[in-house]
C-alpha cells in the first residue's frame, strides 16, 4: 500500500483560511465583485479536500459538440462503456427525418463514439440478458398529435372479415370508408385482415370473423366527420358478398387528442460488436413497457401503450432469450401503469413497488404488491403514505440484496398534477406480510429521482424536480431540484452530498461507473424558465465522485475469475486483504424514466485465502441473476476497489 501524498492538515488549514479572507474582503469592499465573489467563494468551498471528503465532488464532462444527444436511455455495459439511446430523443424533427441516436461513451478513455440505430427506439424498454448483450423491446411508431393541432377526425377502424373461404384480404394504405351517411375515412396504413375461421360446437359452425385494426382520418377537416358512438362503415369498392363480409367499425372518430404510438420491434444490443441485433418482433406494440426479468433468465414485457396510443389492457409477453423470440403470455395477464417498477426477489417474485411513469388508469393496477408468477396471484403491499403519489417516483432493491427490501422515493399525482411528495418508504419483503413503513422524508417534494446504488452499500439519490417536468411548484416557474444525499440503509438516514449545477427531471438517468463515481444524463423540461415557452433537452452530462474516492487508498484487485457459478467460493488475489470489509457483486444499472430494475448490490460472504480472500455467490438466482457485475472490495472506511467485471452463470 503506497499512502497518496497530500498536503500537511495544518497547510491545506491555512492557505483556505487565507483564501477566505482575500474573498471576504473582496465581496465587502467591491461592490460590482460581490456576484463574482459569492460564486469564487462557492467554488473555492466545494474544491477544498476536507469538503470532497464529507460531500464529494461534481464535475462537468466535456462532450464534443457530434456526441450530445438527448439521453432517454442509459445503460453500463459489460465492457465498462456507458451505452446512451436517444432514438428520435423526444424530437418530432428528428422522427420525421428518421433521425434515431445512439451514443458510447468511454469513461476508461473518456472517448465517444456513435453506434447506427436502425428504428426509433425513444421509450422502449430494456434489460440486460445473461449473455451480457442489452435486450431493448418497443419503443415509438408514432408521436403525439396535441388536440389544438389535429384539424379533422381520426381513430381507429376495426376491420373485419367474415368469410371463411376468400383467405386474407390485403388492402392498401388510403383505402377509402365510408359512414351510413357517405362520409369519407382513408387509412393510414397498409392492412391484412385474416380470413374467418370456423369452429364446430357439436352439430352448430361457428364463425370467428377475422379482424385487424388501422388508423382512418376523415378526408374532410373540421367537425362534420366526428362520430361520437360505435358504427359501422363499408369499405369503398367492394361489392357483392365482399360488401357483406367486410366491413369496418369504430368506437369513435374524434379530434382528441392522440398518444404516441408504440413499435414491436426487439434487438440485442451486443457489447461486443456494438451494435443492435435485431431479434423477433414483439407480440404487441409498446411505448413505455418495463422488460423485467424472470427467474429462469428469460424476460417478461409489461404494460405499455399499443400502436394507436391506447394502453394495453394487461396484455404481458415473454422473452425466451435461447429462441431469440417473443411468444404472448396470457397466463400472465395483468395491468399496470406504465413503465412499472417490477423487482426480481429471492424466491422468483417480482415485486411493484408502486414507482411508475406517465400513463394508465387513474385506479387499477397501481397498488404496490408482489405478483407471484407461477399461478398469476398477487399479493397487496400495505403501508404506503401518500398511494396517490407513485408516478414518476423511483425505487431500489436496497443494498445489501439480501435483506429483500425496496425503497420508494417521492413522486407525484397522476398526469400534469402540481402535487408532488418528499416521502419514502422501505418494504421488507422478507416478512410472511411484508408492508411499507415510512422512510426519511427527502429535503424537498421530488418527482424523476435517480437512485443509484453504490458499492459502500449506501444509496446516492439526486436530480429530480418538485414540479412536473420541472415546471412551475408553489410559486416559482421552475423546480429543479440541485440538492443530493445519500441513503444509508444501515442508519435509515439521509446524508447530505454535493450540490449538482444542472437540473435533472423527465427524462433523466444516473448510473454507477465502475471507477465507483456516478453519471448523470437527460432531463426534458416542458417549458423554458419564463414558464411560457417550450423547455429544451438538457444535454449537458455531469459526473459525480462520492466522498470515498477522496478518503485515499482504494483497495486492489490483483486477479479474479472471469466467470464464477452461483453457490460456490472463488478466490481473489489482492493485497488488502486485511483491510477489506465487504465484497460486492453490483449489477449493472440499464435505466430509463428513472426505473432501473437492474441494478442490484449482492453481498459476498469473505474468508481470508492464501494471497487474497475467498468469496461466496449465494445460491438462489433470484438473489443474483445470471449475467455480468462488477465485483468491488470494499474497505472499513466504505473505500471501494474499482469494480472489476465478473460473469455469474
Ligand atoms: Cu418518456
Amino acid at each position: 500500500m503506497k499512502p497518496r501524498p497530500r498536503t500537511s492538515t495544518p497547510r491545506r488549514l491555512l492557505s483556505a483560511g487565507i483564501g477566505l479572507v482575500v474573498l471576504s474582503v473582496l465581496v465587502f469592499v467591491n461592490r460590482p465583485m460581490v456576484a463574482f465573489g459569492a460564486d469564487a467563494l462557492h467554488d473555492f468551498s466545494i474544491n477544498r479536500e476536507s469538503y470532497k471528503q464529507k460531500y464529494g465532488h461534481w464535475s462537468r464532462l466535456p462532450v464534443p459538440q457530434g456526441f450530445r444527444v438527448n439521453a432517454i436511455h442509459a445503460a453500463l455495459l459489460n465492457t465498462g462503456k456507458v451505452l446512451i439511446v436517444a432514438g428520435s430523443g423526444n424530437n418530432r424533427d428528428n422522427f420525421e427525418a428518421g433521425t434515431f441516436r445512439t451514443v458510447l461513451y468511454d469513461p476508461a478513455k473518456d472517448s465517444f463514439s456513435e453506434v447506427p440505430t436502425p428504428t426509433d427506439v425513444f421509450c422502449a424498454g430494456h434489460t440486460f440478458l445473461p449473455n451480457g448483450n442489452l435486450l431493448i423491446a418497443g419503443g415509438t411508431k408514432s408521436y403525439e398529435v396535441l388536440e389544438k393541432n389535429i384539424t379533422h377526425a381520426a381513430g381507429v377502424m376495426k376491420i373485419k372479415n367474415e368469410s371463411a373461404t376468400g383467405g386474407p384480404r390485403a388492402f392498401p394504405k388510403g383505402t377509402t370508408l365510408l359512414s351510413a351517411d357517405g362520409t369519407a375515412y382513408r387509412t393510414r396504413d397498409d392492412l391484412t385482415v385474416p380470413a374467418a375461421t370456423t369452429m364446430k360446437h357439436g352439430d352448430e359452425v361457428m364463425t370467428h370473423a377475422g379482424a385487424a385494426e388501422v388508423w382512418v382520418d376523415a378526408v374532410a377537416d373540421g367537425d362534420g366527420p366526428i362520430v361520437d358512438h360505435p358504427a359501422q362503415y363499408t369499405v369503398s369498392g367492394l361489392t357483392g358478398a365482399d360488401k357483406r363480409n367486410i366491413y369496418g367499425l369504430a368506437d369513435k372518430i374524434t379530434r382528441e387528442k392522440q398518444e404516441y404510438g408504440g413499435d414491436k420491434t426487439s434487438y440485442e444490443f451486443d457489447p461486443r460488436t456494438e451494435r443492435y441485433v435485431r431479434t423477433g418482433d414483439m407480440v404487441e406494440h409498446r411505448w413505455y413497457p418495463t422488460l423485467a426479468e424472470m427467474p429462469g433468465g428469460d424476460v417478461l414485457a409489461v404494460s405499455g401503450l399499443d400502436e394507436f396510443g391506447r394502453m394495453l389492457p394487461g396484455h404481458n409477453e415473454r422473452y425466451l432469450k435461447d429462441q431469440r423470440r417473443w411468444v404472448d403470455a396470457p397466463e400472465l395477464k395483468r395491468v399496470f401503469p406504465t413503465y412499472p417498477a417490477l423487482h426480481l426477489m429471492k424466491d422468483g417474485k417480482l415485486f411493484f413497488s408502486g414507482s411508475n411513469a406517465g400513463y394508465g388508469s387513474d385506479t387499477e393496477g397501481r397498488t404496490p404488491g408482489l405478483w407471484n408468477l407461477k399461478n398469476n396471484t398477487f399479493k397487496e403491499v400495505p403501508g404506503l403514505r401518500d398511494p396517490r403519489m407513485t408516478e414518476t417516483s423511483s425505487s431500489v432493491l436496497l443494498p445489501p440484496a439480501q435483506d429483500q427490501k425496496v425503497m420508494i422515493f417521492g413522486g407525484g399525482e397522476v398526469g400534469e398534477s402540481a402535487v408532488s411528495t418528499a416521502r419514502t418508504a422501505v418494504a421488507d419483503l422478507d416478512q410472511p406480510a411484508p408492508v411499507y413503513e415510512p422512510g426519511p422524508d427527502l429535503p424537498h417534494p421530488a418527482r424523476y429521482l435517480s437512485t443509484v446504488i453504490l458499492p459502500d452499500d449506501t444509496v446516492f439519490t439526486t436530480g429530480g424536480s418538485s414540479g412536473y417536468r420541472g415546471g412551475r411548484y408553489g410559486d416559482k416557474t421552475r423546480s429543479d431540484l440541485f440538492n443530493a444525499q445519500i441513503y444509508r440503509p444501515g442508519t435509515g438516514k439521509f446524508e447530505t452530498a454535493a450540490e449538482s449545477s444542472v437540473g435533472r427531471n423527465y427524462h433523466s438517468e444516473a448510473l454507477l461507473l465502475p471507477d465507483g463515481r456516478v453519471i448523470t444524463m437527460g432531463s426534458d423540461p416542458l417549458y423554458d424558465p419564463s414558464g411560457r415557452n417550450p423547455g429544451t433537452f438538457e444535454q449537458r452530462i455531469e459526473v459525480y465522485s462520492p466522498p470515498y474516492l477522496f478518503k485515499g487508498d482504494r483497495p486492489v484487485i490483483g486477479g479474479a475469475p472471469e466467470a464464477v457459478q452461483r453457490g460456490t467460493t472463488f478466490a481473489v488475489a489482492t493485497p488488502d486483504a486485511g483491510r477489506v470489509r465487504t465484497a460486492r457483486l453490483v449489477r449493472p444499472s440499464a435505466v430509463t424514466h428513472v426505473t432501473d430494475l437492474d441494478q442490484r448490490s449482492v453481498a459476498l460472504d469473505i474468508t481470508p485465502a492464501t494471497g487474497g480472500l475467498a468469496l461466496s455467490v449465494p445460491k438462489a438466482r433470484g438473489l443474483v441473476p445470471s449475467g455480468w457485475y462488477m465485483l468491488f472490495l470494499t474497505d472499513a472506511e466504505g473505500v471501494p476497489s474499482v469494480g472489476r467485471w465478473i460473469r455469474v452463470r
